[in-house]
């Protein structure tokens, strides 16, 4: 399998955290949204990251799609997320809320990135920030209220690989964290995640994507 797509993406670290931790072997090609818009292009229509070429050389475009197909691929005893019932909601619910966070960060890095200054509209980059805030807000309750070792059940699921991702890149992008005292338990997560092989086999720091020239 190839995975197209930097580490620096939460949404491409969070294929490539999956891939390491369920021991799916992969090469990564490390192309950048901005100077490889083009050959993203060739084989995503969308220019998106992450996009993943399997190795009969099929397409698979979209996170939450690929994370899907690697649950199929290593089988119901390891997938991250069970095939039905009630915690398989819960974890699709924290990770579609991280993943919305992480866009609505990456949203506010693009108003920057990608638009002239005189062209910005703050009351956009705001209602951005109020959303990601909200949603960060949500999730520290779920994990302040978490009964379990992990956000859901006595297991690291795909909700914490998600939540780890898009919380490590909304404080490194976008800044919504300064100091672990305004999300306490996300950062608590984080912290507990990043140590991990895992996650630590999948970072780069946080890199301001360049327009193509
Ligand atoms: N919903 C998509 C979001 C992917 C996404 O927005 N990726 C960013 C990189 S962080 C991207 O490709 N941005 C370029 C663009 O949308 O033009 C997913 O989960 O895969």
């Amino acid at each position: 399998m190839r995975l197209i797509g930097m580490y620096d993406s939460p949404f491409v670290r969070r294929v490539a955290v999956t891939l390491n931790l369920l021991e799916v072997p992969y090469e990564q090609s490390n192309w950048s949204v901005g100077r490889d818009f083009d050959r993203i292009r060739e084989l995503n229509p969308l220019g998106r990251v992450p996009t993943l070429v399997l190795d009969g050389g099929e397409v698979l475009v979209d996170s939450a799609t690929i994370l899907d197909y690697l649950d199929e691929f290593v089988g119901p005893q390891r997938a991250l997320v069970p095939r039905a019932g009630a915690e398989r909601r819960r974890i699709l619910k924290l990770a579609a809320l991280a993943t919305g966070a992480a866009e609505k960060g990456a949203l506010q890095v693009y108003e920057t990135a990608f638009r002239p200054a005189e062209r910005r509209h703050a009351p956009w980059v705001e209602r951005c920030a109020a959303q990601m805030h909200g949603t960060l807000g949500a999730l520290e309750r779920h994990a302040r209220e978490a009964t379990g070792a992990w956000l859901v059940g006595e297991r690291l699921t795909q909700a914490d690989v998600s939540v780890t991702c898009a919380f490590t890149y909304l404080c490194e992008a976008v800044g919504a964290e300064r100091g672990t005292h305004v999300y306490p338990a996300l950062a608590a997560l984080a912290t507990r995640c990043e140590a991990m092989p895992a996650f630590r086999a999948a970072y780069a720091a946080f890199f301001v994507p360049q327009p193509p020239s």
